[in-house]
């Protein structure tokens, strides 16, 4: 399996989130790319390609251009106010505030775009998430070429932006821009499985009134856990999109068992829904070591997740999100490739 990677993703370092009633090292940091490559290098897991330059377009066709433009400038509008460091929000558009205003100055427009206190826009914040969408564009221009799997090592991770709002580490939606992509190109039926430990609130936000992206996501009850107000059970998809979402919230704790249950639902439901090619939302904090998330996944059920996304027996899109057990990053994603690259393999 190929892998799509840039080094720009290292123009984006966060200088720390808020979190609990402190502020803390980043979690999401370049080191997570880092030991991604490495495995993959060490297990010769296929070549590693640069990414192509794509036409913002690209961007603009899941995302209000006001948000883009505002990702691009922030960091600008900020220093222009003598202010140093990262831009980040102090309040937020909740509580009956208008979500119409989408102008202002740089703390009106944070407030309104940004959802959280961990996902700081530096100087070259915008350079890294474009990087880290050209990744998934690159490989999803491959899936359209014939090949049958791609990795897009994506950094930042994309699937809590949405279509005008960005947080949880995520700028610009790495998968929901792949799969539009896809759709661009005349893939008629696309589905996105979000494994990730969070739930993918922007990809959900994205593509739910539309019916021909179909979106699944495994994740903590949002009752108890990040993004804390959308990816509950009743969240069906609406108008001609009502059908297309479905969300599996799992209770805190939960481990393989229950996890794989959930695997087997969601993938009944894209048979279901009869795709042409699949993007898989990769996140390994599912891990039982994470240092953010409580679930209880091992090392040794990664390569089975991706044994049962082979199944599917469609072109599949994986695109990096979450994991935060740096040390042991590498070998978890890898797992998920190999143990879908052995299955295709033997289906064949
Ligand atoms: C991004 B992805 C810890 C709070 C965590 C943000 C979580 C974002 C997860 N201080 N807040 O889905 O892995
Ligand atoms: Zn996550």
């Amino acid at each position: 399996m190929r892998t799509i990677y840039s080094d720009r993703h290292r123009l984006h370092v966060s200088p720390g989130e808020f979190g609990f009633g402190a502020v803390v090292p980043a979690f999401e940091k370049p080191e997570r790319a880092d030991i991604i490559l490495a495995r993959i290098r060490e297990v010769s897991l296929g070549d590693v390609l640069s990414p192509d330059e794509f036409p913002l377009e690209c961007v603009s066709a899941v995302h209000a251009p006001f948000l883009i433009d505002f990702l691009q400038g922030a960091h600008a509008e900020w220093s222009a106010l003598n202010r140093s460091g990262a831009a980040y929000p102090i309040t937020w558009a909740g509580g009956g505030l208008r979500r119409d205003r989408t102008g202002g100055s740089v703390d009106t427009k944070l407030a309104r775009y940004c959802i959280d206190a961990a996902t700081p826009i530096t100087a070259t914040t915008w350079q890294a998430a474009l990087g880290s969408a050209n990744c998934a564009l690159t490989a999803a221009a491959r899936i359209v070429k014939g090949d049958p799997a791609v990795f897009a090592l994506c950094r930042p991770p994309g699937h809590h932006a949405g279509i005008d709002h960005y947080g949880g580490y995520c700028f610009l939606n790495n998968a929901a821009i792949a799969a539009q992509y896809l759709r661009d190109r005349g893939i008629q039926k696309v589905a996105i499985v979000d494994v990730d430990y969070h739930h993918g609130n922007g990809t959900q936000h994205i593509f739910y009134k539309r019916g021909d992206v179909f979106f699944v996501s495994i994740h903590a009850d949002p009752d108890f856990d990040y993004p804390f107000l959308l990816g509950y059970g009743d969240e069906k998809g609406a108008g001609p999109g009502e059908g297309a979402n479905l969300n599996l919230p799992l209770p805190d704790g939960a481990g393989w068992d229950r996890w794989a249950e959930a695997l087997q639902e969601a993938l009944a439901a894209v048979r279901r829904f009869a795709p042409e090619a699949v993007i898989v939302s990769l996140g390994v904090d599912t891990y039982r070591n994470d240092p953010i998330c409580r679930f209880k996944l091992d090392t040794e059920h990664y390569p089975r997740i991706g044994e049962q996304l082979a199944t599917l027996g469609l072109p599949t899109v994986f695109v990096m999100e979450g994991g935060y057990a740096v040390a042991e990053l590498g070998v978890n994603v890898v797992n998920v490739l190999q143990g879908f690259e052995a299955a295709a393999r033997t289906r064949q």
